[in-house]
């Protein structure tokens, strides 16, 4: 493409701008208006639900121990909820936001004022809607800054910058809800990933709105990646540059540096990238590189989005080139290896400002089996799923079903029927979860609304256990109101008396969200030590809507600040 043409450009596109933490010091309150707001993405012009007419949508700044306060005004003309994603909330699931498990939608004219509390998280989170597929465009990052006075681990940045990478559908998302609802099949795959809500310029009619990120000769920046598409685990590079990860999920790693990042929906990861470009400076080389987003896909035999979301780089320092930028060079899509080399290598920082406390011992130990399953047709019903059935999820062979009043109303009020308090601890029977070809008559899940209660304080341990059913690939699952210790990971059906001896009880990551092993186990500790009701679902949205999840009850404690909070005003009904 000509260079004049992309210079001119280069004008009038977005521009990265970063917020450096003396700069964020905002009151903490944020009115979030969530309507329809047309937006043209691949040629295609479409209304979409946004906050405040931003897709993207805006960036929320507190500091370690904050609180915050959002008002969400629903002026849209359907039902919504927004989450917190990664924030502990410690006492208050009154404002977590997933849909009919701590809260009845806002319906349209409604509003909800959230109270967004924050604990222990230092570093990047970010909030979505949490109902039906609107998470697609409802999201936006959440960056958490050191206390005042307080620094970061590592040398402080000259500039911060949010990569938001998600997914385009042409298509309208509730439509593509609808449809699977009515037919029982499978999501259509996206038509692009994207780099803060572009898919770039590999695309038709995608130049202006390429996201482009300036950069100094000899500056390190802090980009805060987060992965808030629906369907894609992605790799994420930045041609001629590496990236050094210095934390996920508002924790702090120790820090190592890698070429491509791996990144599952719901994690977020902090990289800082120095720009030592020399060529670029001399003019003997590129002045300009692509960041590019790919999907990592573990189960290539179903569909799965094949582009490459591209932003570019860019020294304004520099001699302008006029080639193309430098692409980098992603693993390929299916690489595992690459993927787990990566994981492999979180590490928590662990240092006197930033311990850990990994439990030693545990009080109850939960296996998870997970699985895409089916359930029968029924009479009078289009039927997509395979040999005639509608597709479902599960885990411990209990498909998720959505109650109509919430689950945390229900509990708080000793509302009966809403809930089962019986989730299993184990799957109904063993067999070679990553075996092959498992039995037909195995795909077939039970539905329920079951849900694990368990005392103050108790220390859980769940070893999430991929299974063959209707094909393994990996899950990324995320638990509300906790982080987490990933304190194992393998290939394979888990071994009761073999892999713990594998543990990382030392320094393993502290995420909200773990990519659990296509045909493989994860194993994570956390203390309840929350009182609430909170969710833990698979963050493939389609997944979840199949029934991938089940709700932990953390009963109070016996102290005052051991107990939930009690319900704010105003929380909305069904
Ligand atoms: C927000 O909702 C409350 C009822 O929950 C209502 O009283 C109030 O007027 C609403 N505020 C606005 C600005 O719409
Ligand atoms: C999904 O894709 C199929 C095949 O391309 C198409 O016929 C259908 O309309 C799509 N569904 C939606 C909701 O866009
Ligand atoms: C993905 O697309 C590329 C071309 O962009 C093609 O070479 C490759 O074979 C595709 N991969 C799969 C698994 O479809
Ligand atoms: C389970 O199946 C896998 C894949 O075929 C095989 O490698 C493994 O040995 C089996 N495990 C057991 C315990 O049978
Ligand atoms: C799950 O439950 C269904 C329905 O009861 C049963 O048919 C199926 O065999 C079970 N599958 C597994 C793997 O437990
Ligand atoms: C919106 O939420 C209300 C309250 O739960 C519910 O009655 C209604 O059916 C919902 N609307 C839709 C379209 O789901
Ligand atoms: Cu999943």
């Amino acid at each position: 493409m000509p260079a004049v043409l992309w210079l001119l450009f280069g004008v009038v596109m977005t521009v990265g701008v970063g917020v450096s933490p003396a700069q964020a010091t905002r009151a903490n309150h944020y009115d979030f208006f969530i309507k329809e707001t047309k937006v043209t993405r691949l040629c295609h012009k479409k209304t979409i639900l946004a906050v405040n007419g931003q897709f993207p949508g805006p960036t929320i700044y507190a500091r370690k121990g904050d609180v915050v306060v959002v008002n969400v005004y629903n002026q849209g003309n359907k039902n919504i909820t927004v989450h917190w994603h990664g924030v502990n909330q410690p006492r208050n699931p009154w404002s977590d936001g997933p849909e009919y498990i701590t809260q009845c939608p806002i319906q349209p004219g409604a509003n909800l004022t959230y109270r967004i509390i924050f604990s222990e998280e230092e570093g990047t989170l970010w909030w979505h809607a949490h109902s039906d597929f609107d998470r697609a465009t409802v999201h936006g990052a959440i960056v958490i800054h050191p206390k005042r006075g307080s620094a970061y681990p590592y040398p402080k940045p000259h500039k911060e910058i949010p990569i938001i990478l998600g997914e385009w559908w042409n298509a309208d998302v509730d439509k593509l809800l609808k449809g699977i609802q009515k037919t029982g099949g499978d999501v259509n795959i996206s038509d692009a990933n994207t780099i803060n809500g572009q898919p770039g310029d590999l695309f038709p009619c995608s130049k202006h709105g390429t996201f482009r990120m300036l950069v100094e000769h000899g500056k390190t920046y802090l980009l805060r990646v987060i992965n808030a598409g629906l369907a894609n685990e992605l790799f994420f590079a930045v041609a001629g540059h590496r990236l050094t990860v210095v934390g996920t999920d508002a924790s702090y790693l120790k820090p190592f540096t890698v070429e491509t990042i791996v990144i599952s929906p719901g994690q977020t990861t902090d990289v800082l990238l120095k720009a030592d470009r020399a060529a670029a400076m001399d003019g003997s080389g590129n002045s300009r590189y692509y960041m590019a987003a790919r999907t990592f896909s573990t189960n290539t035999v179903i569909p799965f989005d094949n582009t490459t979301a591209t932003a570019i780089l860019e020294y304004m320092d520099a001699p302008p080139s006029t080639g193309w930028p430098d692409f980098p060079n992603l693993p390929a899509i299916d690489d595992i290896a690459s993927a787990t080399a990566y994981t492999t290598q979180l590490r928590s920082l662990v240092t006197k400002d930033h311990p850990v406390d990994v439990p030693t011992h545990v009080d109850e130990h939960m296996l998870v089996t997970i699985a895409i399953n089916v359930i029968p047709c029924g009479p009078n019903r289009m039927c997509a799923g395979p040999k005639g059935n509608r597709l479902a999820a599960s885990l411990n062979n209990v498909s998720f079903v959505n109650p109509t009043v919430d689950i945390l109303d229900a509990y708080y009020h000793s509302i009966r029927g809403v809930y089962e308090p019986n989730f299993p601890n184990k799957p109904p029977f063993f067999f070679n979860f990553t075996g092959p070809n498992p039995q037909l008559e195995q795909a077939f899940t039970k539905r329920g609304t079951k849900v694990k209660v368990v005392k103050y304080g108790t220390v859980v341990e769940v070893v999430f256990q991929d299974t063959a059913i209707l094909g393994a690939e990996n899950h990324p699952m995320h638990l509300h109101g906790f982080s987490f210790y990933v304190v194992g990971r393998g290939f394979g059906n888990f071994d009761r008396n073999k892999d713990p001896a594998t543990y990382n009880l030392v320094d393993p990551p502290y995420q909200n969200t773990v990519s659990v092993p296509k045909a493989g186990w994860a194993a994570i500790r956390f203390r309840a030590a929350n009182p609430g009701v909170w969710f833990m679902h698979c963050h493939f949205e389609r997944h979840m809507v199949w029934g991938m999840e089940t709700v932990f009850i953390v009963k109070n404690g016996k102290t005052p600040d051991s107990k939930m909070m009690r319900p704010p005003p105003n929380m909305p009904k069904c």
